[in-house]
Parts: C-alpha cells; sequence; structure tokens
C-alpha cells in the first residue's frame, strides 16, 4: 500500500482554514481517497486539553516559549496518534495548521528566534514535511472581520492587528522560501473561486 498524502492548511485568523479543510476532505472521499482530518493545536485527548489551556483568554502574558512548547506537545500527539498512523495507513490526511503556525506566530509575532523553532521542528517531526502546504492568504482586516462575536474571543484572537500584520508577513516569508511545497490562495476571494483553486492543488498532487 502506498503512503498517503500529508497537506496542510495555514493562514491567519478568519482566513477559512477549517471550512475548506471540510471542504476538501469531502471532495477527495467523493473521488474514494480515504481521508484523516486533523487540526493544531488539538485532534487528540492531550492536544484538547493543551488547546484549552492555550485558548484560555484568562491566561495572559503567557510566556512565548511557554507557549512555543505547549503547541509543539500538542503536535508530538498528534503525530504519534493521528497523522503518522493515517499516513501509513495510505490514507491523506488534512491538517488545519501545522508547524508553519508556530513559526507565524510564535517566531514572527511573538518574537521567538527561527532557530529555536527550527530546533524543535527538527527534534519533533524527525524529518516529517507536508506534500503541500496552502497558505489561505487573506488581509487581516477581512481575516478578523469574518470572526464576528468580540465577546467570545479565544486568547489569540484578542491580539492586536499588528501581531497578525506580522503573523500573515511571516507566513508569506515562508512560503516564498519554500518553493514548490506550498501554494498560495487568496482567501479573500469567494468560497467558490478559493474552492477551486484548492481542487486545482489536490489535482495536481493526487494525479487526478
Ligand atoms: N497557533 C499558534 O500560535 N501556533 C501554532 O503552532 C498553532 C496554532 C498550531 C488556534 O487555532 C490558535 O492557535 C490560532 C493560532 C494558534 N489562533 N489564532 N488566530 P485555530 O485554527 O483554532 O483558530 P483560528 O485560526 O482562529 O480559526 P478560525 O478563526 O476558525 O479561522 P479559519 O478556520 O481560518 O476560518 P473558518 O472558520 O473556516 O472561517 C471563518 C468564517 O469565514 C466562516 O463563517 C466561513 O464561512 C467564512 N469564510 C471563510 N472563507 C470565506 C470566503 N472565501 N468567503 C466568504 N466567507 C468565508
Amino acid at each position: 500500500m502506498s503512503r498517503g498524502r500529508f497537506v496542510v492548511l495555514e493562514g491567519i485568523e478568519g482566513a477559512g482554514k477549517s471550512t475548506h479543510a471540510a471542504f476538501l476532505a469531502g471532495w477527495l472521499e467523493q473521488r474514494g481517497i480515504a481521508v484523516v482530518a486533523a487540526r493544531e493545536p488539538g485532534g487528540t485527548a492531550l492536544g484538547e486539553r493543551l488547546r484549552e489551556i492555550l485558548l484560555d483568554p484568562e491566561l495572559t502574558g503567557m510566556a512565548p516559549l511557554a507557549e512555543l512548547l505547549l503547541m509543539f506537545a500538542a503536535r508530538s500527539a498528534s503525530l504519534k496518534e493521528v497523522i503518522l498512523p493515517a499516513l501509513d495507513e495510505g490514507s491523506w490526511v488534512i491538517c488545519d495548521r501545522f508547524v508553519d503556525s508556530s513559526y507565524a506566530y510564535q517566531s514572527y509575532g511573538r518574537g521567538v528566534s527561527l532557530e529555536y523553532v527550527e530546533a524543535l521542528e527538527k527534534q519533533v517531526l524527525d524529518g516529517l514535511r507536508p506534500d503541500l502546504t496552502i497558505l489561505l492568504d487573506t488581509p487581516v482586516r477581512l481575516g478578523l472581520s469574518r470572526k464576528a462575536d468580540p465577546q467570545g474571543r479565544d486568547r489569540f484572537e484578542r491580539e492586536s492587528r499588528e501581531f497578525f500584520e506580522r503573523v500573515r508577513a511571516g507566513y508569506l516569508e515562508r512560503a516564498a522560501l519554500g518553493g514548490d511545497g506550498y501554494r498560495i490562495v487568496d482567501g479573500s476571494k469567494s468560497l467558490e473561486e478559493v474552492q477551486t483553486d484548492l481542487t486545482d492543488a489536490i489535482r495536481r498532487l493526487a494525479g487526478l
């Protein structure tokens, strides 16, 4: 049995990752391809507990390194329990955020050194790379406007516009350096247009 493909959706808040991850999973399943959905932080018992901590708006002033290490703890669990077993059994994995979120948010957003994230990536991922990372690039104002309820904002959603501008710039820099492993899709287009761009990218990867 051949190994499955690993596809990651990245982008700022409100870029459409969750919406389009669900769409892509359905689209692949309709074509007879087995799909496992993953998300970060989360997707395992440990990951979901860590997610609650990481998003808790009462935990103000969390040290950026603590935040980074918790993200990688959740990622390690997701790799062991969800991602690697699924790929090994030949399923595709559609993952809502992965290691580029740590570069974008903790390094570009919070100022943790890129070398520190690289060192963790090396240890925890042990050479695993997504077959394709799709960056849903979206203007910050538009992304934030898609999250309607200011009362229900989590710890990240309370960050400033400037923070999200740094995160967006970080993603774009990673994608520019990443070559063939990345595809930038304009997340400000209509849902239908974004889905056409996504399926174009996936068709190529699947050889469909
Ligand atoms: N984080 C981190 O710092 N470091 C890490 O390593 C990792 C994560 C892994 C939780 O992630 C937080 O963790 C995240 C970064 C941090 N915080 N932030 N920001 P999350 O993925 O759970 O949180 P999120 O990015 O805030 O998810 P989100 O707001 O749900 O965004 P989304 O999934 O990209 O958007 P969506 O839910 O698919 O869409 C939002 C709405 O917009 C929805 O009503 C859609 O129907 C609508 N939408 C989406 N696309 C379109 C288009 N094209 N047209 C019209 N309407 C659209």
